[in-house]
């Protein structure tokens, strides 16, 4: 089966070829599989990176001293997708990470407060989402550590301040972005032969829109900048528009939850499985287990069969909120 590897593959393999520290070693490992795309032939080289990866992090705990040098910019992943918060200084970065998830990073009225990147957990609905508070972007310094981890990450939240100048933040962060060679998805079609970008999903998020008082400001800005980017007026003060954030992130995570049900029994409604939109019956088998992987008879799918417990077979494609009775 073709493995169809992006550009950003082979260009992150060679950093990682030539990567001499145990630590930049696990950090550009994770950075190398986030690059491989999520399908069936591929399977094999995840499994196989993902093993090395677990090597290497097993190596660098029993060494002793050598856990402690790993950066603080390697942020383990956790819950159903890894989202960063990033942007210029004192546009609300922290700010939002607090109202939005249980970290609780520093927030003050004065550029530069950040120095280090802060994960948090948000809810969504029954899944957890971990949000990633950095260090402002900016073009004196930027510790190239931050660079990597928005690589690694699966959509960047750009956050620009309302009150302060937002499309030149905008534009000069989604320049500054490039330069390092990450780019939004939506310009791929720009650069078909840019074999050197990484691109990343990205929403905008316009912060410090208060109250209705601000909904003015918001409305120039999106008559000013078309349909170039989307953009989510937020506000982390108030709160405001908090909750479509969260779906907008859910939805551009391109992720779906999927439910098991024992033959006979109700389902689990309670924690679901989270795949990759377009998933098939048997990913998700080899999700919950191994066996059910290898040994898969059939499956019923409650959601998007044509009729309820409908027997499916390993290729099915799920959706979101399916309830699957895997037999084996
Ligand atoms: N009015 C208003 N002020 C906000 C909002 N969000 C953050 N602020 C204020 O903006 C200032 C900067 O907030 P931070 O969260 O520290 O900003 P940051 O982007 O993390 O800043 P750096 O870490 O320096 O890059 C603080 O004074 C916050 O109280 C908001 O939604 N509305
Ligand atoms: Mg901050």
């Amino acid at each position: 089966m073709p493995t169809n590897l992006p550009p950003e593959y082979f260009e992150v393999r060679e950093r990682y070829r030539a990567a001499k520290s145990p630590a930049e070693r696990i950090v550009l490992l994770e950075e190398l599989i986030s690059t491989v795309p999520k399908h069936k032939g591929t399977d094999r080289l995840r499994g196989d990176l993902r093993r090395r990866l677990s090597k290497l992090k097993t190596a660098a705990q029993t060494r002793k001293g050598v856990s402690r040098q790993v950066s603080a910019f390697y942020i383990e992943r956790e819950g159903a997708g890894q989202v960063v918060v990033a942007g210029p200084p004192n546009v609300g970065k922290s700010a939002l990470v607090a109202a939005l998830t249980n970290a609780t990073p520093e927030v003050a009225d004065y550029p530069f407060t950040t120095w280090t990147p802060t994960p948090g957990m948000m809810p969504v609905d029954n899944i957890q989402i971990q949000l990633i508070d950095t260090p402002p972007l900016n073009r004196d310094y930027v510790e190239p550590e931050l660079l990597n981890l928005i690589r690694r990450s699966d959509l960047i939240l750009l956050v620009v301040d309302l009150q302060a100048y937002p499309i030149q933040q905008l534009e000069d962060t989604i320049a500054f972005l490039q330069e390092h060679r990450i780019a939004p998805c939506r310009l791929k079609d720009r650069y078909p032969e840019q074999r050197r970008l990484t691109f990343k999903p990205l929403l905008v998020l316009v912060n410090k829109n208060d109250d209705q008082g601000t909904d003015g400001d918001f409305e120039v800005l999106c008559e000013l900048l078309g349909d170039d980017w989307p953009l989510l007026p937020v506000s982390a003060t108030t709160g405001r528009h908090l909750e479509r954030l969260k779906q907008a992130v859910f939805e551009r995570l391109e992720i779906i939850r999927v439910y098991t049900k024992p033959p006979g029994k109700e389902p689990d409604l309670g924690t679901p499985f989270v795949l990759g939109k377009g998933s098939t019956v048997e990913e998700f088998a080899g999700k919950v287990h191994r066996d059910f992987f290898d040994k898969l008879k059939s499956a019923r799918v409650w959601g998007s069969a044509t009729y309820d417990g409908q027997m499916v077979g390993r290729d099915h494609v799920l959706h979101d909120g399916d309830v699957v009775e895997l037999r084996i």
